[in-house]
């Protein structure tokens, strides 16, 4: 019989520990970025089934114009971008708001310290005008210190539909927090993926080529680096499923056998039966519907919305 440990030494130590002790199951998402997980996800982004990259991109290229008049219609700001990943998107906007000579900081904020630095010497060649503050750290985190590093009008931008992987109660908890640090002046720039062929949904989250699968995977290749197990990734499968209904796409790890694991570092052993699962993801989709009870639920009124021509995807702009 193994013991609970009483203290663990970091936060992911004590999730990975909760989740495998659990029935069912479960691992948190947030964990899968570590240095390999931030690569596989620029593959995902680039592959043709992830269908959200372009859709959003589209969205900015078309309607830069538009949207860069709507966040400056107050004059100067701080945008603050709340993951900002590689910026490829972001740059099409931040190229348009250079253009126009609007007064802005751009401050971008993301989990990881290698990601900003990278996007911090991309734009210092590709966009030298903009003034740069890089900012790492947790969303949550950040947004309560928000006030420390901006003192100007704030317009957030959240690209990517990363809402997608909270559950309903604390994507409206995460929206309550941004409307928390907003002021009246202040706007919010959210990408929603919306509800679509379930088919177009699966084949995004679970491509041919297996980028998606060894992204998931990477959960257990971090587990087995991190905390000293021993986890054999070829004994489990990738498995996708989207529920119309509730517009859940959920990722699964499956053990294809009964197997245990051994994670020395938590000093724990853990028992797979033949086909049991381990629940790691969900990517929400929306439609207009939820996105305005979600917005009502935090304290915030959308303010208009821009979408690609197949509707796949959609841009919010909130106000509080
Ligand atoms: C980064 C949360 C937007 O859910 O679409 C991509 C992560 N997972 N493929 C998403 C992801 C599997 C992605 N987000």
């Amino acid at each position: 019989m193994k013991t609970t440990p009483t203290t663990f030494q970091s936060a992911f130590e004590e999730d990975v520990y909760k989740g495998l002790t659990s029935f069912p199951k479960y691992l948190l998402s947030k964990y899968i970025y570590d240095e390999k997980g931030d690569k596989l996800f620029q593959q995902i982004m680039a592959m043709p089934e992830y269908y959200l990259t372009n859709c959003e991109l589209n969205i900015l290229k078309k309607h830069k114009s538009a949207i860069a008049e709507i966040i400056n219609k107050k004059g100067g700001f701080d945008l603050i971008e709340l993951g900002a990943g590689d910026g490829k998107k972001t740059k099409v906007l931040l190229k348009e708001l250079v253009d126009k000579e609007y007064d802005f900081n751009y401050l971008p904020i993301d989990i990881s310290q290698s990601v900003l630095e990278e996007l911090e010497n991309s734009l210092k060649n590709e966009i030298p005008e903009i003034n740069v503050k890089i900012q790492q750290g947790t969303y949550f985190k950040t947004l309560e210190n928000l006030a420390d590093y901006s003192n100007r009008r704030k317009v957030i931008l959240v690209l990517g539909s990363n809402i997608g992987n909270l559950l309903h109660e604390n994507a409206i908890e995460f929206l309550r927090n941004i409307q928390e640090a907003m002021t009246a002046e202040d706007m919010l720039f959210m990408g929603f993926d919306q509800k679509k062929d379930p088919q177009k949904i699966l084949d995004a989250y679970n491509d041919a080529t297996g980028i998606t699968e060894a992204f998931n995977k990477n959960l257990l290749t971090r587990i087995n680096k991190e905390l000293d197990a021993d986890f054999n990734t070829d004994n489990f499968i990738h498995w996708e499923t989207y529920d119309p209904e509730s517009g859940t796409a959920k990722s699964f790890l499956v053990s294809k056998e009964n197997q245990k694991v051994a994670i020395n570092k938590l000093d724990l052993e853990v028992s797979f039966d033949a086909w049991e699962s381990i629940h790691t993801e969900i990517s929400q989709k929306y439609d207009d519907a939820v996105v305005e009870w979600l917005a009502k639920e935090a304290g915030l009124e959308i303010q208009t919305s821009f979408q690609d021509n197949n509707n796949y995807y959609k841009n919010y702009i909130f106000r509080k």
